[in-house]
C-alpha cells in the first residue's frame, strides 16, 4: 500500500509521469480504447523484447543481421559514394548489434566519421559507450540521449559533415502510415541534399509467418504486452487485474497491418492515478501495430516525404529491406 500511495503522490510534479498518466487515462477512456506500445519499454519491458529478439518465430532480427553482415560492403559503398567524410547518426541505436557490423567495416576501409548514437535510454548509452570503447578505440562517438528529433536537431548540427541517419529494425511499423509519413518528411526537413537515410522495414510475406513471429507459442510476447498493464499499476497507482486480460493477435495480408490487443475477459473498473476506467466483458484495448511493406510501398512513402530511393538492399530470404534513400 506505501509503495503506491508513494507512486500515486510522484505524479504530480513529474512531467514524463504526469503525461504517462494523461495518455494511459485519454488512451483507456477512448472508443476502442488504446495505449502506446512507446510505453512497454520499462526495465522489463527491455528485458521481454531482448527475448522476442531471440525467439525462433522472431525472424526480423535475424533478417537484418544477416543484412548488416553479408551486405555490408554494399551498404557501405552507398553511404560513401560521395565521399568518405561523414556522420553516422542512429535514431534509437539500443545496443548497436546490427551497427556494430557497419561500424567495424567503415574503420577497416578508414572512412572519417563520427558515430552518434540517439536514445531515450541514458543506461543504454553508457553500456553502449563502453562496448564500442572497447570494441572500436580509434572509433569516435558522441552519444545524444532523448527523443528522436530534439537530438537529432543537436546532432545535425554539431558538425558540417554530410549526415548519414540509421533507423533500423522496423521501428517505423510501430506507427500508423499517416505518423509514419509525418515522420519521414519531418526527417527529410532536418536533411541536407546529399545525406542518406538507410532505413529497416519488414517486408509483406507468408502471413502465417508474420503473425506466428507475434503469436509465440512461449507466451512472451503476451507478456510483453501484459508487461504493460504491470507497470501502469506499478507507476500510476492502478489496479488492473493482469490475470483478467488475454493476449490477441491479428494479421490483415491485405492491408500489412499486424495488430495486438489485450481482451478483458470480465466487466469491470480499473482505478488509473485516482480516475475511474470503465471495461466491458471481452473489450479489447489496441496495443500496438507492427506494419508490413511492400516494396512498393516503400517506394511511395520515400517520394512522398521528399526522398529519393538509391537501393533496397534485402535479407537472402527477401523477408526484410534496408532502404537507401537521399535527401
Ligand atoms: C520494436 N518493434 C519493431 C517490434 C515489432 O516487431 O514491431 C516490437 C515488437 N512487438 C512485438 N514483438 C516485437
Amino acid at each position: 500500500q506505501t509503495h503506491k500511495v508513494l507512486n500515486g503522490n510522484n505524479v504530480k510534479g513529474n512531467p514524463a509521469l504526469e503525461q504517462f498518466s494523461k495518455d494511459v487515462i485519454q488512451g483507456l477512456r477512448g472508443t476502442p480504447k488504446k495505449l502506446q506500445s512507446k510505453y512497454f519499454y520499462d526495465q522489463a519491458g527491455d528485458a521481454l523484447f531482448q527475448k522476442i529478439m531471440f525467439m525462433p518465430e522472431y525472424y526480423i532480427t535475424d533478417c537484418e543481421m544477416d543484412i548488416f553482415k553479408n551486405k555490408t560492403h554494399d551498404i557501405a559503398d552507398l553511404i560513401m559514394e560521395d565521399g568518405a567524410s561523414f556522420d553516422l547518426i542512429e535514431l534509437g541505436a539500443g545496443d548497436a548489434t546490427k551497427s556494430s557490423h557497419l561500424l567495424e567495416y567503415l574503420l577497416t576501409l578508414k572512412a572519417d566519421f563520427t558515430y552518434m548514437p540517439i536514445d531515450i535510454s541514458k543506461n543504454i548509452l553508457s553500456y553502449l559507450d563502453n562496448k564500442l570503447g572497447n570494441n572500436f578505440p580509434q572509433l569516435d562517438v558522441i552519444g545524444y540521449e532523448g527523443e528522436y528529433f530534439d537530438m537529432l536537431s543537436l546532432a545535425v548540427c554539431s558538425s558540417p559533415k554530410r549526415k548519414v541517419i540509421l533507423f533500423l529494425g522496423s521501428n517505423i511499423g510501430n506507427m500508423e502510415k499517416e505518423e509514419a509519413y509525418a515522420f519521414c518528411h519531418t526527417l527529410r526537413n532536418y536533411l541536407q541534399p546529399g545525406d542518406i537515410v538507410l532505413m529497416g522495414f519488414d517486408l509483406k510475406k507468408d502471413p502465417q509467418v508474420i503473425l506466428d513471429a507475434y503469436n509465440d507459442k512461449a507466451g512472451i510476447t503476451a507478456a510483453f504486452n501484459l508487461n504493460l498493464l504491470s507497470r501502469i499499476n506499478r507507476e500510476l497507482n492502478a489496479d488492473f487485474i493482469i490475470e483478467n486480460f488475454t493476449h490477441y493477435q491479428t494479421y490483415d495480408p491485405i492491408e500489412g497491418a499486424c495488430r495486438s490487443y489485450l481482451i478483458s475477459s470480465e466487466k469491470s473498473i480499473v482505478t488509473v492515478s485516482g480516475e475511474p476506467v470503465h471495461f466491458t466483458k471481452d473489450e479489447p484495448i489496441f496495443m500496438e501495430l507492427s506494419q508490413k511493406y511492400s516494396l512498393g510501398e516503400c517506394e511511395l512513402l520515400a517520394r512522398n516525404s521528399g526522398f529519393t530511393s538509391l537501393n533496397y538492399i534485402m535479407d537472402s530470404k527477401s523477408w526484410f529491406t534496408d532502404a537507401v534513400w537521399l535527401a
